[in-house]
């Protein structure tokens, strides 16, 4: 089923999620303005409303460990995995009433709307309202969406408010436990994906004339203090010819940086934004320039070799000039890239309601780039008025809204409509299920084990049986298994389903180096004469040059460690196709 909701439903949901930022942004700890702030009585007065309208829509509710609010609206079958949808509740100060929001009250109409029409999909639907996602209070990020993939660095529950208030107190003060935060974890198969509504932030969609985008990436940056030395002198002594002017030098770069980094196309954006003259007199030749330069793209081999240009450049004018030039970066992030298969649903979806897809970077940072650490991510923008945000005159066409949920409705059922690899594999007949397994090893013993044990609860308890069942393995299991591997450096040819396996686990052996071939050819034919067997190892992340240095090693082996040696290595290469299988 590819249910879509009817113009007409759109526009009565689209007045109600309006209506409904109204009244949220009506929470704030400033009278007239938006704030609010990670675990204040506004953010958990904020929870408890969401909650009701989650409740309202058929959804479960509860407030999780780091104090995200969150609902389930169940699948088909109970317990089944879920496709994610949400954004954040916390706002910077004197914010706007859409950023965050938008995407957290959307889709809690488009579950709505699902129990509605009472419509249950082969997937659950879950949302969150992220608790902390812009940092505005402690300042670290994303504490929200970082408590549901389970990394919070040690340090954060020490970081102080202004008021000297910790993370950890402040949770205790809002009911919660310091100690059980890790308790808001998900596990990997509770989510099949993660799918974030919300404003552009920006102007392009407003200049393309379109109420709706697909997000590629949220761009990765990079910080640097740079500086340019020459020699301060007499403004109206030292000749224009004999100067080593370090503003003059800085200008003449930052053209440069803007004019390159125009020419190298709309999605990268560099900027200097602080300069600091000294002595910084009006009649005294700037000696020494401190700048900023802060760098953006959604590619990170893109970013960097930009970088590298303009750090040349730099160097360059420095040289021209007299001058020295240093720099060192100081904040790094790299790109998010959102879920290709994930992009093109939503493309899908966006053809079929604006006649076109437009594709655009994300140059603000979501709770998408903490959630990409553990599931796929999507991203939906809706345009914004003139791109405005962190402003109370952020705002939103009610009409783009409405357009918004249609796509979202055709996006989620769509994607909802696909059950998880776990779960294919529990309902598939013997026969389907022995399929799947079996280019994981050839030893049809161990893949009738696990599909005689179905079903499983988790990707976990199934990867933990067969790790189990593969330590029992024997010497005679080893050479029955070896003839799904090809030698290290023969990269299997042909289309089986283990030839293409075996093919992107020597992705790392560099083909093109002939002395690296037969350095290998030559190990290989070695380690057969020895031990009367193909040399077997995990080449998964391992160079050519690295699996050399281990076959040289293991030759010096005797025959029972080694035989031990190899199982492992076909241990390991096993339980990795099998992750493989649970996590296309
Ligand atoms: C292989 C193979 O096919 N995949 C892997 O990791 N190692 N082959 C081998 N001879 O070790």
């Amino acid at each position: 089923m590819n249910a879509l909701m009817t113009s007409h439903e759109a526009s009565l949901g689209a007045a109600r999620v309006m209506q409904r930022c109204d009244q949220l942004a009506a929470i704030s700890e400033t009278p007239g303005q938006l704030t609010r702030v990670y675990l204040s009585p506004e953010h958990l007065r904020a929870n408890t409303l969401v909650a009701q309208w989650m409740h309202e829509a058929g959804m479960l509710t509860w407030q999780d460990a780091v104090g995200n609010i969150c609902g389930r609206y169940e699948g088909a079958e109970e317990g089944v995995s879920a496709v994610l949808l949400g954004s954040h509740l916390d706002t910077v100060r004197n914010a706007g009433r859409y950023d965050g929001m938008l995407g957290v009250v959307s889709a809690i109409e488009l579950v709505d709307w699902l129990n509605r029409h009472a419509i249950r999909l082969a997937q659950a639907i879950e949302i969150v309202g992220f608790a902390d996602e812009e940092g505005t209070r402690f300042g670290v990020t994303l504490l929200g969406s970082r408590g549901l993939t389970g990394t919070w660095p040690a340090g954060w529950l020490e970081e102080r408010d202004a008021q000297g208030v910790t993370v950890a107190q402040a949770l205790v003060k809002a009911g919660l436990d310091p100690s059980r935060i890790g308790e808001a974890a998900r596990a990997p198969e509770d989510f099949s994906a993660y799918l974030e509504l919300h404003i552009e932030q920006g102007p392009v969609l407003e200049r393309e004339n379109l109420a709706l985008g697909v997000v590629t990436a949220i761009n990765g940056a990079k910080r640097l203090n740079c500086r340019f030395t020459g020699e301060a002198g007499h403004a109206g002594t030292v000749p224009m010819s004999h100067r080593h002017d370090a503003l003059a030098a800085s200008a003449e770069w930052m053209l440069f940086i803007e004019q390159t980094t125009r020419s190298w196309g709309p999605e990268l954006v560099a900027t200097v934004g602080t300069l600091r003259c000294e002595p910084g007199a009006v009649n005294v030749i700037p000696g020494v320039v401190n700048l900023t330069l802060d760098i953006r793209s959604p590619s990170d081999a893109q970013l960097e070799t930009l970088l590298a240009r303009l750090l040349e450049e730099a160097e360059q004018i420095a040289l021209r000039r007299g001058l020295t030039f240093s720099q060192d970066t100081y904040y790094a992030i790299p790109a998010t890239l959102c879920d290709q298969t994930l992009q093109e649903t939503i493309a899908g979806a966006l053809e079929a309601t604006q006649g076109q897809a437009l594709r655009l970077p994300s140059g603000a940072g979501h709770d998408a780039i903490a959630i990409a650490e553990r599931w796929p991510v999507g991203m939906l923008f809706v345009r914004c008025a003139g791109g405005v945000s962190h402003h109370p005159a952020e705002a939103v066409q009610e009409t783009d809204v409405a357009q918004a949920l249609v796509a979202l409705s055709q996006t989620v059922t769509t994607l909802a409509q696909q059950t998880s690899p776990l779960a294919r594999f529990n309902g598939a007949s013997e026969a389907q299920a022995t399929a799947l397994l079996s280019p994981c090893v050839a030893l049809a013993h161990w893949t009738a084990a696990l599909v005689q044990g179905r079903p499983y609860a988790s990707c976990d308890e199934l990867l933990n049986k067969a790790d189990a069942l593969a330590r029992g393995w024997s010497r005679e299991d080893l050479d029955a298994a070896l003839s799904a591997h090809p030698r290290i450096g023969e990269k299997a040819r042909g289309e089986s389903k283990e030839a293409a396996l075996s093919r992107g686990e020597q992705a790392a052996v560099n083909a093109q180096d002939i002395l690296l071939a037969d350095a290998l050819a030559a190990g290989n034919a070695a380690y057969e004469t020895r031990f009367g067997r193909v040399f077997l190892i995990r080449a998964s992340g391992r160079s050519g040059e690295e699996i050399l240095s281990q076959l040289s090693r293991r030759m010096e082996n005797e025959a029972e460690q080694e035989a031990a040696e190899a199982l492992d290595q076909l241990r390991q290469i096993t339980l990795l196709r099998l992750e493989g299988v649970l996590h296309p």
